[in-house]
This record gives structure tokens, C-alpha cells and sequence, in this order.
């Protein structure tokens, strides 16, 4: 598969890249072009059917908010907007509602990978293009024009070699909060952060989801407090709205985050950020939500009839308490 990366964005994020017109580097939308490109009504508006995840998280609440404002009826959009409330069942009926209203183009951030051979082929049938951002699929990649996103089992990898480098030398108990069951972020952070640890002192307690929220990462790590006690030593939290969930639940329980149990996670949104600067959470692996201006880039340049690559993946960076310090008042998220 082609792949392209775009470096350089996780801190100016998408944004600084649009508008700064950049035409190098194989980035989507790269012509920076104010006109109006084809689309349905004959009026150069495009209207585009989004499909998002639902609201289960601060990087969620980012996403929206930047593919928003880069759809924006300024930016010659008609963006129909629809969050499935994390249920992989209205996700797809709303995108084949898309597909009975004759959208331009549809995007998709997916709850899942699998299953969407159905809908992706009756949108392909429409001749509706559909640009993938965030989350991936299992389905063959002919059946959507392009994904832009991040790599998930690099986030895990850099998250385990961390954990390794830390506590890998000693007897180390770890419990992980896992993102949403079959969601790509949760299966491919697992596998990346089990490689990265292999043939480490660090043990696997317990490993069950949390679905991305604060709530149930709460009552999740009650849970696997009950059963351990202060026998845990390391949370690996998928995103660090559980992260932020679990570290209510370790308070209650009369430890301390950070200390007691160490806690690793994934997003870098600012919550996350302002507890890791607290010493509540140890290490934060970023994941960039700001995918909107590459987003809407890409399906511009599907609708022109350009060639797009089939993925491309924005660079992430990773923070210690320090480093997270240093860059808390610049951030985006
Ligand atoms: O890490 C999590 C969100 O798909 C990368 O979804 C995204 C994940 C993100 O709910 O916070």
C-alpha cells in the first residue's frame, strides 16, 4: 500500500499546513485553492455526509470541533453532520442514509474495523467516494478513495518501549484499559505496546475495555482494584480519558496515581496533558485529532479526479511531565 507520512503537524497541527498552502510532500488539498470545486448542486457547494464515532472523548470532542470548522460552509461545504453514539449499527445507517441523500463524497471515522464491506461497495455502486479519516478498516482498500489518520501500533510500541526502558528490569504488575472492542486504535495500540514489551519482568494482570470514556475507565479500574489490591504496579490506559477515570478510582481507593500505580497513556489532549505536568500520569503517547483541513484537502482532490494516496499518516510525538510542561501553552487540544 502507498503510504505517505505528513510530518511536522503535531504541534502547528493540520491547520498551520493549510493555510499555509503547502504544495510539497504529497499532502492532501495541497493547492490550497479557494475555488470552488465540482459537487452535486451546480452551485460549487459540496455536500459531504460525516460519519463520526460519537462523543466519548476529549480527542473525540477535538476531532469534531476540526472537522467542523474545516467544513464549513466558508470553505464551500455542506457538511451533514452525524455522531453514531459509539453503536456500529447507527454509524451505518447513517452512512447509507448519506448514500440515499446523494452526498457528494462521505467520511468516515469508523467505530470499528470490520463489517463495512456492505455499505462501502453500495456507496462505490453510487458512485459516491468515500474518504476514510482516524480510524481504519478491515475492508479492501478499492472500496473507499483514501484514509488519513495515525499509526496506532507505533503510538502502542513507543507506550511499551517506554514501559520496558522503565520497568522492565523488575517485577512489574500491569493492568491496561483498552479503547472500544474492535475499534482499530484498540487493537493495534494492544499489539504494538505487547510487542514492545516481550521478554520484559512486566506481567499482565488484567486487560479489559474501558470504551474510551472516563466513566467506565472509573469503574473498570475499580474493579480491577477490588481483585489486586496495591498489587498493581503500571496502568497502560488507551486514551487518557480513561486514564483520567482510572486516576479517580486509585484516589478512592487511597493510592496515589502517578506513584503507587504508575499510568501510561495515549492522546496528549489537554486534561492528559495537565496530569501528566501533576505527576498524576507518568507518560502521555500523543495522537493528533486535528484532521479536518487534510480531511476536506482529500476530498477535494477525490472530487477533482486527482490521485490521492490510500493512507496517510500524521506523525505523533510523546511527553514526560517535563516535556509536557514545556509545550502545555502552545497546544491546540
Ligand atoms: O485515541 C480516543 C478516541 O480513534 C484515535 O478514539 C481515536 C481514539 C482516541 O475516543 O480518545
Amino acid at each position: 500500500m502507498k503510504r505517505s507520512v505528513l510530518a511536522g503537524l503535531a504541534l502547528v497541527g493540520a491547520v498551520g499546513l493549510a493555510l499555509a498552502g503547502c504544495t510539497s510532500g504529497g499532502s492532501p488539498g495541497g493547492g490550497g485553492s479557494s475555488e470552488p470545486a465540482p459537487g452535486g448542486g451546480g452551485d460549487g457547494v459540496i455536500t459531504v455526509g460525516f460519519a463520526q464515532t460519537g462523543s466519548e472523548s476529549g480527542w473525540r470532542s477535538a476531532n469534531t470541533e476540526s472537522m467542523k470548522a474545516a467544513f464549513s460552509a466558508e470553505n464551500g461545504f455542506n457538511l451533514v453532520f452525524n455522531a453514531a453514539d459509539n453503536k456500529i449499527e447507527a454509524q451505518i445507517a447513517a452512512v447509507r442514509g448519506f448514500i440515499n441523500q446523494g452526498v457528494d463524497a462521505i467520511v468516515i471515522a469508523p467505530i470499528v474495523e470490520d463489517g463495512w464491506d456492505d455499505v462501502l461497495t453500495e456507496a462505490k455502486d453510487a458512485g459516491i467516494p468515500v474518504i476514510l479519516e482516524d480510524r481504519t478498516v478491515t475492508a479492501p482498500d478499492d472500496l473507499y478513495a483514501s484514509w488519513v489518520g495515525l499509526d496506532f501500533k507505533k503510538e502502542g510500541v513507543i507506550a511499551g518501549e517506554w514501559a520496558a526502558e522503565n520497568f522492565g528490569d523488575t517485577p512489574t504488575n500491569l493492568v491496561v484499559l483498552e479503547g472500544t472492542t474492535g475499534s482499530a486504535p484498540a487493537n493495534d495500540r494492544a499489539e504494538g505496546f505487547n510487542e514492545a514489551i516481550a521478554g520484559t519482568q512486566i506481567k499482565l494482570l488484567d486487560s479489559q475495555t474501558g470504551n474510551f470514556t472516563r466513566a467506565d475507565g472509573k469503574t473498570v479500574m475499580e474493579g480491577f482494584l477490588q481483585k489486586y489490591g496495591d498489587t498493581i504496579d503500571l496502568l497502560y490506559a488507551h486514551n487518557d480519558d480513561m486514564a483520567l477515570g482510572a486516576i479517580d478510582a486509585i484516589e478512592a481507593a487511597g493510592l496515589v496515581p502517578g506513584e503507587d500505580i504508575k499510568i501510561i497513556s495515549i492522546d496528549a489532549v489537554r486534561d492528559g496533558m495537565l496530569a501528566l505536568i501533576d505527576g498524576k500520569i507518568n507518560f502521555i503517547v500523543e495522537c493528533n485529532p486535528l484532521l479536518g483541513d487534510l480531511a476536506a484537502g482529500l476530498v477535494r482532490d477525490v472530487l477533482d479526479g486527482k490521485a490521492v494516496e490510500k493512507a496517510y499518516y500524521v506523525e505523533d510525538q510523546s511527553f514526560t511531565p517535563e516535556q509536557a510542561a514545556a509545550v502545555i501553552d502552545d497546544r491546540l487540544y
